[in-house]
């Protein structure tokens, strides 16, 4: 496929609920949608940068100025085979995954779109529904969280996460196990602790949690090892995970017993797929993370959860958990048993609803080969 034209949409939409994490509190969702075209196919890709560069160093001002300035010469009239071109075309640029994901994704939908084929099929993926997870914010109040807790235990989901960070930690969690007994239970810090915090994190392990998600800083390896040998509970990593290689090392020094997949933070499908087989070959399970994705970025999410060694219900929910309405219609729904269906059309396989897309658009940018 020739790539013959890029276009940006900043994109913001207005969250059903607020979401707070160890690094804040939001309320809406700002992010750039990207379409490419190629022999006359469009396929679209999600940037999951936020507005403020506080989960990761890129932010939607950053991402658009690489997009732009950078990586959109590096395809634009260029031919590629095959989308897992994509990302090394682009290792002139360091770092950036983000940005670069946004493109490699949206070459994978046009690929699979230009074969009439869905998605998963290209990426491997090999099963029809995938097991689905939430991730529950920081709340006002434990009684909030209990209450949040039993509305989507009650909807079918398969595994809860809740965020914690110093002063909501062992009592939340506490709280979860003496209302809601033995539920599939894990917690994501957000990189909010220390390593001499250890022997509090210690006291999380009498609760027999699934995992304890990125405890400590963003960018450590050495420090969650050190970690993972006082605590009990399995390290998952998902911020210090951008790359196969640092992938390769997390697991050569035990720093992690999980690994959350983000195809935003690795730089696309192709890199994700190499993370996902590393840890396949290690024996070491993986899940796929979320990052409050519209449904166009939930669609590559569901495709590439479908590949076999995502074994663990990831952070995939239903579409109005988060925005109402989304940008896809139907949107994305869970079953009752917790299961989110890999859908089957062309591409990502859902419908974009272009008014409303329109609608929520704030700035635009087009560029051609
Ligand atoms: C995580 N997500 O696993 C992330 C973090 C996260 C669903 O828990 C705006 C943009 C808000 C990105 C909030 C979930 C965000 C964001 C949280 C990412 O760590
Ligand atoms: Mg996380």
């Amino acid at each position: 496929m020739r790539i013959d034209r890029l276009r940006l949409r900043l994109v913001r939409l207005p969250l059903v609920h607020f979401f707070e994490t160890s690094f804040g509190r939001v309320y809406d969702r700002t992010f750039i949608l990207l379409a490419l075209e190629g022999d006359g196919v469009e396929g679209l890709g999600e940037c999951v940068a936020d507005v403020d560069p506080y989960y990761s160093p890129e932010t939607n001002v950053t991402a658009w100025h690489i997009i732009k300035d950078f990586l959109a010469p590096l395809v634009l009239g260029r031919a590629f085979d095959d989308p897992r071109e994509i990302y090394p075309a682009l290792a002139r640029v360091r770092g950036h995954n983000m940005a670069k994901a946004a493109i490699e994704m949206a070459a994978w939908d046009l690929a699979a779109r230009r074969l009439e084929a869905p998605l998963a099929r290209l990426l491997g993926g090999t099963r029809g529904a995938i097991a689905s997870g939430v991730s529950i914010g920081i709340q006002d109040s434990l009684d909030q969280l209990a209450q949040k807790i039993e509305t989507e235990l009650a909807a079918g989901y398969r595994r809860i996460k809740i965020k914690i960070k110093p002063g909501w930690d062992v009592a939340a969690v506490d709280m979860v196990r003496a209302r809601f007994g033995a539920i599939p239970l894990m917690v994501d810090a957000n990189a909010a602790y220390r390593l001499a915090q250890a022997s509090h994190l210690a006291r999380l392990d009498r609760f027999e949690l699934m995992m304890i998600e990125q405890p400590l800083e963003y960018d450590d390896i050495r420090d969650h090892a050190a970690l993972q040998h006082q605590i009990r509970t399995p390290i998952c990593l998902d911020e210090s995970i951008h790359s196969p290689r640092v992938a390769e090392e997390a697991l050569a020094l035990g720093a992690c017993r999980i690994v959350n997949i983000k195809p935003g933070r690795l730089g696309g499908h192709a890199q994700s797929i190499r993370v996902h087989d590393i840890c396949a070959a290690q024996g070491v399970p993986v899940w796929h993370g979320g990052m409050l994705e519209s449904g166009i970025g939930r669609a590559h999410n569901i495709h590439l959860a479908s590949l076999p060694n995502f074994t663990l219900p990831g952070d995939i929910a239903a579409s109005r958990r988060y925005f109402v309405p989304d940008l896809i219609e139907p949107p994305i729904d869970v079953s009752g048993e917790g299961t989110v269906a890999v859908p089957t059309g062309p591409g990502i396989g859902v419908h974009v609803d272009w008014e409303r897309v329109k609608a929520a658009t704030v700035e635009e940018y087009e560029v051609r080969a």
